[in-house]
């Protein structure tokens, strides 16, 4: 009888050992990764928001091997296309992007309040007929395909804000009316508020890729180039083929399989494919969880062995083993 109880006893603890360590994955993940949820904005402006993530500071560099174009326009040559932090919030009557950057500045003098950023927020509303190509030719990545794209909104200086639908195509001009860009008072954060009339009623399951390249009139897709070697205007650090992204920043996690650097890492020019990108989004998600897969594990089983050191000193485990011989036994 004693054996028994001992064996449930053991059984208990290495259930809750294993519950506990899958607890602080969790909350690792809650607290690092994704810390959204719908709820009141803690600015008190009444916008309810829809999905908040930060973004690892310092990484305006593609796949961690871009520099910046040497031109003095780039000075201070960082933080320029680093974005921080990326809201979407809504409202009775618009939907709100807000990405914030490092830096922010206006040379040459933009309505917009900004003249470097171009920023391409790609969602994926679950609906059917999304695509994973981009909608023209630039940035040069693809969409994961379990995630295709539904609603693509364009952000930029110079008017060049749009919102397109997966029914364009690269000739489609786009929506610009309903469409507001500006920076907020803070000198750091682009908003791009959009009539919900444009996109409809955002959904907490919006899946999001945001994109952050450097605004260039002459480029592909209005996207800076990066070439092999940075001159007065492009970036280095590149190729010069159309195969590593334009992509200088772009929302992710910090390490893991789906990294920023990975991802944008993950193109062939040998088998002609591009970098494939996967999304961001609110909740509980797989992908956090496969990059922390292996602490897990290691954690699981620490505990265990600190278990099995600390039952043996007891002798529980000895009690467990004559329990089992018995039964063999008999
Ligand atoms: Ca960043
Ligand atoms: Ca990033």
């Amino acid at each position: 009888m004693r054996g028994y109880i001992t064996v449930t006893i053991c059984l208990f603890l290495i259930v809750m050992v294993f519950a506990a360590s899958t607890a602080m994955v969790v909350g690792i993940f809650e607290l690092k990764v994704v810390t959204s949820s719908t709820q009141l904005n803690k600015n008190g402006d009444g916008l309810v928001i829809l999905f908040d993530m930060e973004d690892p500071e310092g990484d305006d560099y593609g796949p961690g091997t871009y520099f910046y174009p040497t031109h003095d326009f780039f000075k201070p040559h960082r933080g320029l296309f680093d974005m921080t932090r990326f809201v979407v919030s809504y409202d009775a009557s618009t939907v709100y992007f807000d990405t914030t950057f490092k830096e922010v500045q206006n040379p040459l003098d933009a309505e917009e309040g900004f003249t470097h950023q171009l920023i391409d927020i790609y969602i994926s509303t679950g609906q059917e007929g999304g695509k994973t190509q981009t909608l023209r030719k630039g940035a040069y990545v693809e969409f994961d395909e379990k995630y295709p794209w539904n609603l693509y909104i364009r952000g930029g200086p110079w008017q060049l804000s749009r919102v397109y639908t997966a029914a364009d195509d690269e000739m489609s001009k786009g929506i610009s009316k309903g469409i507001r860009t500006e920076l907020l008072p803070d000198g750091k954060t682009i908003r791009i508020a959009i009539n919900k009339g444009l996109i409809g009623e955002p959904r907490e399951g919006w899946k999001y890729y945001v994109l952050i390249g450097s605004q260039d009139g002459f480029g592909p897709d209005e996207y800076r180039p990066v070439m092999e070697k940075a001159t007065g205007w492009d970036f280095g650090g590149g190729r010069n083929d159309e195969f590593n992204p334009n992509v200088i920043d772009m929302l992710a996690a910090s390490n893991g399989k789906y990294s920023q650097e990975k991802m944008l890492l993950s193109f062939k020019p040998e088998e002609g494919k591009l970098a494939i990108i996967s999304p961001v989004g609110p909740g509980g998600d797989y992908r956090v969880f496969s990059s922390l897969r292996t602490p897990h594990i290691i954690i699981t089983l620490l505990s265990l062995a600190a278990f099995i050191y600390i039952f043996r000193k007891t002798s529980i485990i000895r009690s467990i083993l004559g329990l089992l011989k018995r039964k063999k036994e008999s």
